[in-house]
């Protein structure tokens, strides 16, 4: 059977990015031109996920009163089932919807992207994953992405994911593809095309949980695309 890869660009937009990024991500431009040769490569599908934040957002620390962003956690309930909850890091708001820090960054080729897909837009829950909420009993699906939806649509056998950030946005995503099971599909990061929150020991925990979960870090030498 011959494989039908697909590129998944994760959040890949100025507020993630220095200069001017709000939860600016060390180098995040840098990889940028790297992914830009990604894209010329015969990927049977191109997508570029946003994190798109109402103002409101659960994980804005300005949104809860004396908690400070990076430092401090809240608890977030399952808005259909008080007793599902987990412990989520709080952020500088980031990604507003409307704002120029949500916008992807100028320099990505998005000529070449054929789908824009917007995460993180109910107020209520993080989301990390590119494809939906952490929340399973009972599952929030009226706030999943429909990335599942489209890459099933496009017979997709290979997932790549690149972008930012390796240790959040990335792992949650690659580990959910990885973790579709009746998908069956490869998962794929590679190393050169991610920055992290935290380079060292949260890429390291990072990467841990993605091999755990079947995901291949791959270098950008060994990624061939045919099809
Ligand atoms: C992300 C923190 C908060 C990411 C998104 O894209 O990795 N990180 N929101
Ligand atoms: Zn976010």
């Amino acid at each position: 059977m011959s494989s039908k890869p697909a590129l998944v660009i994760i959040d890949l937009q100025e507020d993630f990015c220095p200069p001017n990024g709000s939860l600016a991500v060390g180098g995040g431009r840098e990889v940028v031109p790297v992914i830009n040769d990604l894209l010329k490569l015969p990927f049977v599908f191109k997508v570029a996920t946003k994190d798109h934040h109402p103002q409101n957002h659960v994980s804005f620390a300005s949104n809860h009163e004396g908690k400070r962003p990076f430092a401090s956690f809240v608890t977030i309930r399952n808005p259909n089932n008080p007793d599902e909850a987990y412990e989520s890091r709080l952020w500088p708001d980031h990604c507003v919807i409307g704002t120029a820090g949500n916008e992807l960054v100028k320099e990505l080729d998005t000529g070449e992207v054929d789908l824009v897909i917007e995460k993180g837009t109910d107020s209520r829950v993080e989301m990390y994953s590119a494809f939906r909420p952490p929340l399973t009993n009972p599952p929030l699906r009226e706030s999943e992405s429909g990335l599942e939806k489209i890459l099933k649509e496009k017979g997709v056998t290979d997932v790549y994911f690149v972008g930012l950030a390796g240790d959040y946005c990335v792992r949650y995503s690659a580990i959910d593809c990885a973790k579709a099971r009746d998908a069956g599909w490869n998962t794929y990061v590679i190393e050169e095309c991610i920055r992290s929150v935290d380079p060292g020991a949260g890429w390291e925990e990072a990467k841990a949980e993605m091999l755990n979960a079947g995901v291949k870090i791959v270098s950008l030498k060994d990624v061939v695309v045919q099809r």
